[in-house]
C-alpha cells in the first residue's frame, strides 16, 4: 500500500485540513500519516477560534520517523501556522526525498483576496519558497497573488490574467503551478496551470454553482494528491478532483440549508471511489 505523509492542522470542527485529508485519503485506499502543525477549536473563519501551536512536536516526529526509517510515496502540505513551520517543512521534504517521493504544496493561507487571520505579507513570500520546493502547487487566485505580491485580479478574473500569474509562478520556480477556483472563460469553475517543462497551458471547469464555502480547497488537493499517488497523470487527477469538488459543493448546495462553513464531502464518497474504478 502507498503512504503519503500529509503536513496540516486539526481543525476540530470545521471540515477542513486533516478532518477533510485523512478520511479522503484514507477511503481512497492510502496509508496515510499525518503531521499536525496546530490545534484549533475551529477553522480560522469562526471568531474566538482556539490555537494550540505544534511546531515543536513536528520536528520531535521528523526525528523519530528518521530513526525508524520510514519512506514516503507522496507528502502533501497545506495549512501551516507560521514562518518557522514552512522552515520545517522544507526540511521535511529534504530529509525525506525518495527517488519517486512527489511533493504536493497547497499554500492555503487566503481566500477573496485576503489573508487568513494571523498571516502577514511576509508569510505569503515564504509560502512562495516553499511552493518552489513543490512538484505540484495548488493555490488559488487570492494566494497566487499574494505570493506573487502583485494585486488581487477578483475572483472573477479572466483566463489571460490567470494565464500571467502562472507565468509569474514559473519565473519564480514553480515547476507545475495550477491555480484553482477559476472561472474560465467559458463560464465554468475549475482550475488552470501551467506545465513549465512543455510551457502548455492546461484548464478544466465543471458547471458553476453560485454557492462558495470553506474547505473546498483541502477536498480538491486530497483529492489530487490520492489520485495522483494512485498512478494517474496530473492532468486527470486533477479533473477528478475537480469533479468530486464540484460533487461536493452541488451536495451541500442542494441541502434545506446548506452548511455555510464548509462542504459535505462525506455524502459524496462513493461517487468519489466508483471515479477511482473507470
Ligand atoms: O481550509 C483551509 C484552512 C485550513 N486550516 C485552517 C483554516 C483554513 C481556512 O480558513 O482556517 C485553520
Amino acid at each position: 500500500m502507498k503512504r503519503i505523509m500529509t503536513i496540516q492542522d486539526i481543525s476540530c470542527l470545521g471540515r477542513c485540513s486533516l478532518t477533510v485529508a485523512l478520511p479522503i485519503l484514507s477511503a481512497m485506499g492510502f496509508e496515510t500519516a499525518i503531521v499536525p502543525t496546530a490545534v484549533l477549536s475551529t477553522h480560522t473563519q469562526f471568531n474566538g477560534f482556539t490555537f494550540h501551536d505544534l511546531t515543536d512536536e513536528m520536528e520531535k516526529i521528523k526525528d523519530h520517523w528518521v530513526k525508524e526509517k520510514f519512506t514516503f510515496d507522496t507528502i502533501y502540505t497545506g495549512y501551516l501556522g507560521s514562518q518557522r513551520q514552512i522552515e520545517i517543512v522544507k526540511s521535511f521534504f529534504e530529509t525525506f526525498h525518495g527517488e519517486k517521493t512527489v511533493n504536493i504544496v497547497d499554500p492555503a493561507m487566503a481566500d477573496n483576496g485576503r489573508l487568513y487571520v494571523g498571516f502577514d505579507e511576509a508569510f505569503a513570500k515564504e509560502m512562495l519558497s516553499l511552493c518552489i520546493h513543490a512538484d505540484v502547487c495548488l493555490p488559488n487566485i487570492s494566494e497566487a497573488a499574494l505570493m506573487l505580491g502583485t494585486p488581487y485580479p477578483g475572483e472573477d478574473a479572466s483566463e489571460e490574467t490567470i494565464d500571467s500569474l502562472l507565468r509569474g509562478l514559473r519565473a519564480a520556480g514553480c515547476r507545475m503551478p495550477v491555480i484553482t477556483g477559476v472561472t474560465l472563460d467559458d463560464g465554468t469553475f475549475g482550475f488552470v496551470g501551467l506545465n513549465t517543462i512543455t510551457g502548455e497551458f492546461f484548464r478544466y471547469g465543471n458547471k458553476k454553482v453560485p454557492f462558495k464555502s470553506h474547505g473546498t480547497g483541502d477536498v480538491f488537493a486530497s483529492t489530487f494528491t490520492g489520485a495522483l499517488t494512485g498512478g494517474r497523470n496530473v492532468y486527470d487527477s486533477l479533473c477528478i478532483a475537480a469533479d468530486y469538488t464540484a460533487a461536493c459543493i452541488m451536495n451541500t448546495y442542494n441541502e434545506p440549508v446548506p452548511c455555510t462553513y464548509s462542504v459535505n464531502f462525506e455524502a459524496e464518497i462513493p461517487y468519489l471511489l466508483k471515479r477511482m474504478k473507470e
